[in-house]
């Protein structure tokens, strides 16, 4: 299979805040360096993508967003005058339409939902080197058909259309769809497996009928990221019946996961889409330091095999997986399901 990897992914290396202490993120670079060794043993040829098209990210974060986040680093830094890295610690009240502040701490919060991020000198050129792993991948399928795989890092389907959050700063799976439409599809569909609601994919479509948005995940109720993933939510306005929640309790084994795919798939098969978008999180392996499903890596060929029964030209993208040591056997297994 074609893999799409950048090695600007390496200038992204974040601290989050996680139970009260300030720790290296799990959202680590080793991961990718496992993966793309897994890959290139595996027979996958890697290569790196092409420019970034910045009108294609205008077209699914605001236009705010990406001037804030491709500004943030400069200003943070002649504001504080050392390298300590950008994160939010205050965000607006829910009952009201927020000001955007002036001030970078101030819009830290404004463009943003979790502590779970810290922004450094790199995170704008990684995060941007991500998003153009999703758009080669995408131009790939729409002129070859084949499956394709964007190995991007920092993931993306937590960030919202102006918010970041959950290790991701632009949508890398959304980035992806919308360039599948831009090729001429009509309608695309986001499938989302990793363990955590992808609620960043499903704000940016959440008013449109274009791109069907599923997602199979951990319960919010219980777990990340806590205010969307439910399964009332499907959609509004044009978009109403476009977007499809399918939470899981804490602990779904193989038997209820593989369940939830059948029913995403169903719903593909049933969408009118010309094209697939699947946000592949490793996160629901069993190892996992972040969730608490228990797949197992043959699991995933299975899931790659349902999911290209699918016959739609397929874009993989990259979410999370933390469990490194096993990360790139997993991916790899995905993929296997593919050939
Ligand atoms: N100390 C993705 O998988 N923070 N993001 C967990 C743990 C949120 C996960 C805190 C996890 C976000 C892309
Ligand atoms: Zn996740």
């Amino acid at each position: 299979m074609q893999v799409f990897s950048s090695d600007n992914h390496r200038r992204h290396d974040a601290v989050e805040l996680s139970r009260g202490k300030l720790q290296v993120s799990v959202e680590s670079p080793r991961r990718v360096d496992i993966i793309r060794r897994s890959l290139s043993e595996a027979g996958h040829d890697v290569a790196a993508p092409g420019e970034l098209d910045i009108a294609l990210v205008r077209q699914i974060h605001a236009a705010e967003y990406v001037e804030f986040l491709s500004g943030i680093w400069a200003r943070w830094q002649a504001q504080f005058g050392d390298d300590t890295p950008a994160m939010p610690f205050a965000w607006p009240s829910r009952h009201a339409a927020p000001e955007r502040p002036k001030d970078v701490v101030g819009q830290l919060g404004y463009h943003s939902f979790a502590a779970d991020c810290s922004i450094g000198e790199g995170t704008w050129d990684a995060a941007t080197a991500a998003a153009a792993a999703a758009q080669s991948a995408a131009d790939h399928v729409a002129t070859t058909g084949e499956a394709t795989y964007a190995l991007s890092r920092p993931p993306g389907h937590h960030a919202t259309h102006d918010q970041f959050g959950g290790y991701c700063f632009l949508n890398n799976s959304a980035i992806a769809a919308q360039r599948l439409l831009n090729h001429g599809r009509s309608r695309v569909a986001v499938v989302d497996i990793d363990y955590h609601h992808g609620n960043g994919t499903q704000d940016i479509f959440y008013r449109r009928s274009d791109v069907l948005t599923v997602s199979v995940h951990a319960d919010p109720m219980s777990e990340f990221p806590w205010f969307a993933g439910y399964d009332h939510e499907r959609g509004a306005a044009a978009g109403e019946g476009w977007n499809l929640n399918i939470p899981l309790s804490l602990g779904a084994d193989y038997s209820a996961w593989s369940a939830a795919i059948d029913k995403a798939a169903a719903r593909v098969a049933d969408s009118n889409a010309e094209a697939l978008v699947i946000a592949f999180g490793a996160d629901t392996f069993v190892d996992d330091p972040l969730g608490t499903f228990s797949i197992e890596t043959q699991n995933y060929v299975e899931t790659g095999e349902k999911l290209a029964s699918l016959t739609l030209p397929t874009v993989i993208v990259q979410e999370g997986g933390y469990a490194v040591q096993s990360i790139g056997e997993n991916v790899a297994a995905l993929l296997e399901g593919f050939r």
